[in-house]
């Protein structure tokens, strides 16, 4: 059996700057197929990967295409990736069957880490963790994204974790998990769309070298897992949480009501609140990601 490496497919952008020991920082891809609607996810993941470069790092947008693992897409491939329909939302439980079937798969926060992990990529940029769903309670629905954090070696920066989440129990969770969650710039932890979730960070650095000491330390004293960055949406694209709290109790009561389960949730949540907000926390998001992607990109210049 070949072992992970001949599964990867780098693109020629990517496999440039791995030969050069260029930064580099991956990208996921269920947020293109199932996190935002067509053309705005093709034009966020765009913009996304040209805010990495401008910011001197090299993009690696990840999926699961014809039996291999593409590291880096090519324009054609990102456009195929945002206009499919078909395409599958993968975790750790399913990334090899896919794989191995040859489906055409998209990588959630689980999935990206572990594949950025088979790549060498040691930073990851995305909008919001998956958590546990309000609900968790009755429901167990827990994103396998926080048993990720907790065992595989990549700093993930995100705005925390999605809103439509009970955060409370996802920052518990992730303590118990022992993952470092470190808030950028602020105590505060931030709430996705929203800047302050009204919970406090466990850690908080100010800048991306420092977050560069902490990865290296991590592994230095041999812990498993990795680090989530919780970096707050820029002020001037936030929407205040009071605006969006009926909201979201809104779309979750639908949820429950339409009998929405498993891998559905997250999406169905976030195309409803699309809706009720009118675009506005569509619009948020893309903001939210860009920030990320700048911050992912002056870590990976730190540790490269
Ligand atoms: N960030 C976003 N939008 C998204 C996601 C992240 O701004 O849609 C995706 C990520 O792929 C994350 C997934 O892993 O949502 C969480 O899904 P679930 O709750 O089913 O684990
Ligand atoms: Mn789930």
């Amino acid at each position: 059996m070949a072992d992970a490496q001949s599964f990867l497919q780098f693109s020629p952008e990517v496999a440039a700057a791995r030969a050069a020991e260029a930064p580099i920082v991956a990208l996921e891809s269920t947020i293109i197929t199932h996190g935002l609607p067509w053309p705005q996810n093709l034009s966020m993941a765009q913009q996304v990967e040209a805010d990495i470069r401008a910011a001197g790092a090299v993009p690696a947008t990840i999926a699961v295409m014809g039996g291999a693992i593409r590291v880096g897409l090519t324009e054609d491939a990102l456009r195929d990736l945002a206009q499919a329909r078909d395409a599958l939302k993968l975790s750790r439980s399913d990334l090899a069957v896919s794989l191995a079937q040859g489906a055409l798969g998209a990588t959630t926060v689980a999935a990206t880490m572990i594949c950025a992990r088979l790549a060498g990529i040691e930073v990851f940029a995305t909008g919001g963790i998956g958590g546990v769903h309000r609900g968790a309670e009755a429901s167990f629905d827990i994103s396998a994204d926080l048993q990720e954090l907790a065992q595989t070696p990549v700093t993930v920066v995100a705005a925390g974790a999605k809103a439509i989440l009970d955060l409370p129990k996802t920052f518990e969770m992730l303590e118990t998990l022992g993952v470092p969650v470190i808030a950028y710039g602020q105590d505060a932890l931030p709430a996705f769309w929203s800047r302050d979730s009204g919970l406090r960070a466990a850690l908080r650095l100010d800048d991306p070298a420092a977050i560069a000491r902490a990865h290296r330390m991590r592994a230095a004293l041999g812990l498993r897992g990795g680090q989530l960055i919780a970096n707050p949406i820029p002020a001037e694209a936030e929407i205040p949480a009071a605006t969006l709290a009926p909201l979201i109790a809104q779309a979750q009561a639908e949820a429950v009501a339409a009998g929405i389960a498993a891998k559905a949730v997250t999406p169905f949540l976030l195309a409803r609140l699309t809706a009720l907000t009118e675009g506005a926390t569509l619009t948020a998001n893309i903001a939210l990601v860009r920030n990320n992607a700048r911050l992912a990109a002056a870590i990976a210049r730190a540790l490269a």
